[in-house]
């Protein structure tokens, strides 16, 4: 342990931790600007500097290590002024149009000028006038607004491995963007968002959606359906001031009929019919390459958009290994206007399809050709958790007031396979489940259904089963053991892919989801999403799983309607035109 003492109070710490964690685990809050826990610490900003006695100068406190008999001083007149200049300077360069900037309100530089009791504004800058960069269906870049915090440089290098953003040019000219000036659309931007969760103003944010739903919410002639995914319900309740991991499914939809959408259906739905779809589609591969016969094995999952945008800028030759399904939304947006569009006697052109979730490249998604049929696209809108949370803030509703509401049968019933994949991980264990029952006839050997190895925040996690006693048609499996790898986060998908690409990979299946942690902590979430408040939409989600009677989605009776009324069989006919697709480099 070292000792120091900061602001006249005695303390000791674990060698190797900075002032700032030192001041912080004492109950010493020092006001800081570009600091992200365990992540981002560049003391670029310079507002957490504070006194050391005997250094020279005032020094950044996330940058230094607090050291044997230090004293330490976090709010001298010194500092004080320090800090005030410098917000003060980083001021003078920013746009002053809070009022209809999309971060108003929610905006840590507002806050932090609050904190700080900026009362003056004494220096005019010159100010940056650089043009919006609407190119991406799904961000929004406004560099006129950007601070030069590089949370979002360390998040697109570091975390997810894209190294789309870093900052250009020099000096007064700085800004952080592509390189060449290239529009984010025509970089490699995965759209992942998740630069957009840590931007602490309003440079980088979702594109906003909330006004076409709003136009289709008004049409006379449109009926319009909403679906919701399965990661919302635990976190939609921090924009409400509710505490993290608390589910809000029933709330949430009350809300939802009240703006007036004509149906209120649930992704998760059609999760479960995903875990049918790809539960087969797997078999069928892993029996070609028992069987000799080709096979792209292993298989990797398809239903993060931001996944598929990285694979196919990065591993274009790899294609192939994609499971075929369209991600559940967008299979849900098909059935719509198929299925339901026949049993409710309405023209799908008659039919507008929001989804909410918590995914900023789920914008990008459904504008995909791929992902359309007869000419209309499966989805026409998505929404973000925050964008839900300002309509229905928009709409007067007092959101912890409302009453419990149900999803609209036949799309809303779920199982909790269903519920799980907003976790990382999920999305495998929901398949075997259902693949080991399949095949044996018995539940997974695993207590509790769960496969914990697999759940939990690590970068990569891996499994094995071995088949034991198959049911007739599935022999070929006998004591064949199935190797299993799931990812979250762009950079472990980057390792396990660079094996495939080599022919070393020894796993059958992968899941890969394109935001660390998986869908719960999504670019469209609500902020600040750090490791704590993963764990607790984690713990809801495997909360409202626990507490379903049903937890395997070939459970779902009204999967088995479905084909017994309309695809009739998985990975039938009608089940390629709606519900698969195929990537093409
Ligand atoms: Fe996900 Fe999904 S689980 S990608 O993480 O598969 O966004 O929540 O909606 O579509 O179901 C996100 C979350 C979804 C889809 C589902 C998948
Ligand atoms: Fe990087 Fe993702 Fe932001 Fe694109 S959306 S710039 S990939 S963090």
């Amino acid at each position: 342990m070292v000792n120091l003492t900061i602001n006249r109070k005695p303390v000791a710490v674990p060698e190797g931790t900075t002032i700032f964690e030192a001041a912080r685990q004492n109950n010493i809050l020092i006001p800081h600007f570009c600091y992200l826990e365990g992540v981002h610490q560049i003391g670029s900003c310079r507002i957490c500097v504070v006194e050391v006695e005997g250094a020279k100068t005032l020094q950044a406190s996330c940058m230094v290590t607090a050291q044997e008999g230090m004293v330490v001083h976090t709010h001298t007149e010194k500092v004080r002024k320090a800090r005030q200049i410098l917000y003060e300077l980083m001021l003078s360069d920013h746009p002053r149009d809070c009022l209809s900037c999309g971060r108003n309100q929610n905006c840590e530089f507002q806050k932090l000028g609050e904190l700080l009791q900026i009362s003056d504004l004494r220096f005019e800058g010159e100010r940056s006038h650089t043009a919006v960069d609407t190119s991406s269906p799904s961000i929004v870049r406004d560099t006129a607004k950007c601070i030069l915090c590089r949370r979002c440089v360390t998040i697109c290098n570091q975390i997810q491995g894209v190294g789309v953003l870093n900052a250009q040019k020099r000096g007064f000219k700085t800004v952080i963007g592509p390189a060449a000036d290239l529009p984010l659309n025509s970089a490699d931007c995965a759209f992942c968002g998740q630069c957009t969760t840590v931007c602490p103003v309003g440079a980088l944010q979702e594109k906003d959606s909330t006004q076409p739903v709003w136009r289709a919410l008004f049409a006379p002639d449109k009926r319009v359906i909403i679906q919701t995914a399965p990661a919302i319900r635990a976190a939609l309740g921090e924009e409400f001031g509710l505490e993290p991991g608390t589910l809000v499914t029933g709330k949430m939809i009350t809300a939802l009929r009240e703006m007036g959408f004509d149906a209120v259906f649930d992704t998760n739905f059609a999760a479960d019919l995903t875990i049918i779809e790809e539960g087969h589609e797997l078999l069928a591969r892993i029996s070609d390459a028992c069987h000799g016969k080709p096979a792209e094995l292993p298989m990797v999952t398809s239903c993060s958009p931001g996944w598929i945008k990285y694979i196919e800028h990065r591993f274009p030759q790899k294609l192939g290994h994609l499971s075929t399904c369209k991600s559940p939304h967008m299979m849900l947006g098909a059935l719509v206007k198929s299925f339901y569009a026949a049993r409710s006697g309405v023209a799908p052109q008659d039919l507008f399809v929001v989804s909410v979730m918590p995914c900023t490249a789920k914008k990008f998604e459904i504008t995909r050709p791929e992902l359309a049929n007869d000419g209309y696209p499966n989805v026409d809108a998505v929404l973000t958790t925050r964008e839900l949370a300002k309509m229905i803030k928009d709409a007067g509703i007092d959101f912890e007031k409302l009453a419990d509401g149900q999803f609209d049968d036949p799309l809303g019933l779920s199982t909790g396979a269903a519920d799980i994949f907003a976790t990382s991980g999920g999305v495998m264990e929901a398949a075997l489940r259902t693949v080991h029952e399949v095949v044996t006839g018995r539940e997974l050997p695993f207590d509790g259904l769960r496969i914990t190895p697999l759940s939990g925040l690590s970068s990569i996690k891996t499994a094995e089963i071995t088949i034991t006693d198959p049911l007739e048609a599935y022999d070929f499996l006998n004591g064949v053991t199935l190797k299993v790898a799931v990812t979250s986060g762009l950079s472990g998908a980057r390792k396990l892919m660079e094996q495939v690409a080599q022919g070393e990979s020894p796993y059958h299946f992968i899941e890969v989801m394109g935001c660390p942690g998986g869908c719960i902590s999504g670019g469209g979430q609500p902020r600040p999403t750090n490791n704590a408040i993963r764990q607790k939409r984690m713990a809801a989600i495997y909360q409202e799983d626990e507490g379903k009677e049903l937890r395997k989605s070939h459970q779902n009776p009204f999967i088995t309607r479905l084909y017994q009324e309309y695809l009739e069989k998985p990975l039938g006919h009608k089940s390629h035109e709606l519900l698969h697709t195929h990537y093409t480099a």
